[in-house]
C-alpha cells in the first residue's frame, strides 16, 4: 500500500535525477556504507553507551526483523515518542529499513499533539517511552488504540515485560532467519515530519527517501562532515535541524559519530564537549545566550574541541552572532530551515560580515527561490517580500490537507513559508519577519490559532487572540489576549485549563491580558498588529496587574 503525498511533476521529477540529486536509493543508504566498510568505527555515543556502525546496524535490524516478522511493512506508519537517546535512531534507521514510515513526536508533546497524528496517520506501531507522564500507566494507550484501532504494537523505553520492552526487540534477533527487504520505492514516503504551523490541526509533512537523502548528502557536504566529525546533538532529536541539517543522518553518510546530549542546557553540553572532543552542534538562539554567558564567566573553558557552532530555528540577533567566534572559539554557521523542505547555510568559508549578518544561501542551485509582494510579484534584491520556494527536496503538500495546501501552494508548485525575508544580490537570505500566525519560541513554533480554539473551548472565554511579544532569553514569548464574560477569571484556571486539555506546555501562553473587546481591522478581524504594539508599549512585567 502507498502511503499518499503530492509528488512532483514527471518533469522536475526526471531533472532532479538527471542532475543526480534523486539516487533512488534508501534513506538508510549511508548507514549501509558504513556497516560494510567501517563496521567497527563509533558512529553514535549516548551517556556511557557507544555503539559502532555495526551495533547501529545490527541492533535496527534485529527490531526490523521482529517488526517486519509481525507482519509489519511498506505501507504502515508508526508512531513514536521518544526522548534524546540512542534508542530515537536505531528505532527510526529499523523502521526506514521496513519501509513502515513513522511520525516522530516531540518529547514534549503531550495528548492532543500524539492523538492529533494518531488521528490523521491510523499508526499500526507505537514505540514511546515509559518516563513520559503519558505511558507511565497503560490509560493513554488504551485511548490511542480507540483513536487509531489498528494499532497492534507497542514497544516502550523502560519497560520490563519483555514482549513489549524496547530493549528486548533491539537486542534479540528473531527466531529463525527473517528476511529484512527494503519494498519502498526511494520517491515514496519515508516518514513524516512535524510542522511548526499556523493552523488550528498540527499539520505532517511527508519527506520522500530521494529528497531527505538528497538533503542529507548535500548538507554533509556543505557543512564538512566527514569520519572526524563528533557531532552535539542537544535539541530534540526529530527536529530537521538535528536530524538532517546536516544532523545525525548527515553524520551517519560521512561516518562520523553523533554525541546525544539530554538538552542545550550549558554545564551538561560542556562536559560532554569535553569528554568526547565534539567537534559540531547545532543550536537554537536561546541557548547560544546561555552558552555565551557560561563560556564568559569560564574562560579556558572546555570546548577546545569545537570548530562549528550551527544557530538557526529562529532570529539570530547579529550582535550575538558577533560573539560566537570569539568567545566559543569556533566557527560560527548561520541555518535558517523548514521541516517542509529548504534549508539555508552560510558556508565555512563565508566572509565573517556574511556570516554575521544573513541567515545563509540555499543548499541547492536548483532551489528556486521568489521573494514576493501581496499580489505576488517579484521584489528586487535587498527588498522585503514573502519567501516562496520549490526544489529538489521542499515538499508539495501537507498530508490529507487539501484545503490548506491550496492556501500555501501557488499554481506552480511554490511553497509559501510564511517567512519575510530579503535576498542580498550574491543570493543570501536575511530573515526580517513573517506573515504566518505563529510564535516562534526560541525555536519552538506555536500555531496561534491552534491555542486560541482551544482557549475558546473554556465557557467564560469569548474572544481569543495569541500574539507574539518580546523577550530578551527567547527572542519571542506568547500572550494570549481575552475577551470573558466573567470578571474572575485567572491566568492560572486558564493554564490548567490548557493543560487538562492536554496541550504541550511550551504552548502555554507565557502571558495573559484580559481585555473589554478585541481591536478590528478594517474588514472585521481581530487587529493583531495593534496588540502587539500594545505589548511592546507597555513591555515592563512589573508594570501589567492584569498577569
Ligand atoms: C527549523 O524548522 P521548523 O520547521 O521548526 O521551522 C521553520 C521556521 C521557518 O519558516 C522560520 O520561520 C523559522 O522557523 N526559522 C528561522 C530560522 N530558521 C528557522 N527564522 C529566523 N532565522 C533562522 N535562522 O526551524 C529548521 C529546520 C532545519 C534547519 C534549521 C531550522
Amino acid at each position: 500500500m502507498k502511503l499518499e503525498h503530492n509528488p512532483w511533476p514527471t518533469e522536475l521529477a526526471q531533472h532532479y535525477r538527471d542532475k543526480g540529486y534523486w539516487r533512488d536509493e534508501p534513506l538508510t543508504r549511508g548507514l549501509d556504507w558504513q556497516r560494510r566498510h567501517r563496521p567497527d568505527a563509533i558512529g553514535l555515543i549516548c551517556g556511557n553507551r557507544q555503539f559502532r556502525y555495526a551495533d547501529i546496524d545490527g541492533l535496527s535490524s534485529n527490531l526490523a526483523a521482529r517488526l517486519s516478522a509481525n507482519g509489519l511493512g511498506h505501507g504502515d506508519t508508526a508512531l513514536v515518542q521518544l526522548p534524546n537517546v540512542a534508542e530515537f535512531y536505531l528505532v527510526f534507521l529499523a523502521l526506514l529499513k521496513i519501509g513502515v514510515a513513522p511520525v516522530n513526536a516531540l518529547f514534549s508533546h503531550r495528548k492532543l499533539e500524539l492523538s492529533g497524528y494518531a488521528q490523521q496517520l491510523q499508526p499500526r506501531l507505537l514505540i514511546a517511552a515509559r518516563r513520559h507522564e503519558l505511558f507511565a500507566s497503560e490509560d493513554f494507550i488504551a485511548e490511542l488504540t480507540g483513536i487509531s484501532p489498528h494499532l497492534s504494537q507497542v514497544l516502550l523505553l523502560d519497560e520490563t515485560a519483555p514482549e513489549r520492552s524496547l530493549a528486548h526487540w533491539l537486542e534479540t534477533p528473531p527466531l529463525g532467519a527473517v528476511p529484512i527487504y527494503f519494498p519502498t520505492p526511494a520517491d515514496q514516503v519515508a516518514f513524516f515530519q512535524l510542522s511548526g504551523g499556523s493552523t488550528g490541526v498540527p499539520k505532517l509533512i511527508p519527506r520522500t527517501h530521494n529528497d531527505y537523502d538528497y538533503s542529507v548528502r548535500a548538507s554533509a557536504d556543505i557543512c564538512g562532515l566527514g569520519p572526524h566529525t563528533r557531532f552535539l546533538c542537544a535539541l530534540p532529536a526529530p527536529h530537521n535541524f538535528v536530524l538532517s541539517s546536516p544532523g545525525a543522518l548527515g553524520v551517519f553518510h560521512a561516518g562520523g559519530c553523533v554525541v546525544m546530549a539530554p538538552s542545550p542546557e550549558p554545564q551538561t553540553c560542556f562536559q560532554i564537549i569535553e569528554r568526547r572532543g565534539v567537534t559540531m552542534a547545532a543550536l537554537v538562539p536561546p541557548a547560544v545566550m546561555l552558552w555565551l554567558q557560561v563560556a564568559e564567566r569560564t574562560p579556558g573553558a572546555p570546548l577546545r574541541s569545537l570548530e562549528v557552532l550551527q544557530v538557526g530555528g529562529a532570529c539570530f540577533a547579529e550582535s550575538l552572532a558577533r560573539r560566537v567566534p570569539a568567545t566559543l572559539g569556533c566557527t560560527l554557521q548561520q541555518v535558517f530551515g523548514m521541516a517542509e523542505g529548504l534549508v539555508n547555510y552560510t558556508r565555512l568559508d563565508d566572509d565573517p560580515e556574511r556570516v554575521f549578518t544573513t541567515q545563509g544561501r540555499p543548499i541547492s542551485p536548483d532551489d528556486e527561490i521568489r521573494i514576493v509582494d501581496d499580489q505576488r510579484r517579484e521584489v528586487a534584491d535587498g527588498e522585503t517580500g514573502m519567501l516562496a520556494t520549490r526544489g529538489p527536496y521542499t515538499f508539495r503538500g501537507y498530508y490529507r490537507s487539501p484545503e490548506h495546501n491550496a492556501r500555501v501552494f501557488d499554481a506552480q508548485g511554490f511553497y509559501y513559508s510564511g517567512d519575510l525575508v530579503q535576498r542580498t544580490p550574491e543570493g543570501y537570505l536575511r530573515v526580517v519577519g513573517r506573515v504566518k500566525d505563529q510564535i516562534n519560541r526560541g525555536g519552538e513554533k506555536i500555531a496561534a490559532e491552534e491555542i486560541e480554539s482551544l482557549l475558546l473551548r473554556h465557557p467564560a472565554v469569548t474572544h481569543a487572540a495569541l500574539v507574539a511579544m518580546d523577550d530578551a532569553l527567547m527572542g519571542e514569548k506568547s500572550c494570549a489576549f481575552l475577551v470573558t464574560n466573567t470578571t474572575d477569571l485567572r491566568p492560572a484556571t486558564l493554564r490548567r485549563h490548557l493543560l487538562d486539555l492536554g496541550v504541550a506546555a511550551y504552548k502555554v501562553p507565557d502571558r495573559f491580558r484580559f481585555i473589554d473587546a478585541m481591536p478590528l481591522t478594517a474588514v472585521g478581524k481581530i487587529d493583531k498588529r495593534r496588540l502587539r504594539n500594545e505589548l511592546a508599549l507597555r513591555s515592563a512585567p512589573a508594570a501589567n496587574p492584569s498577569e
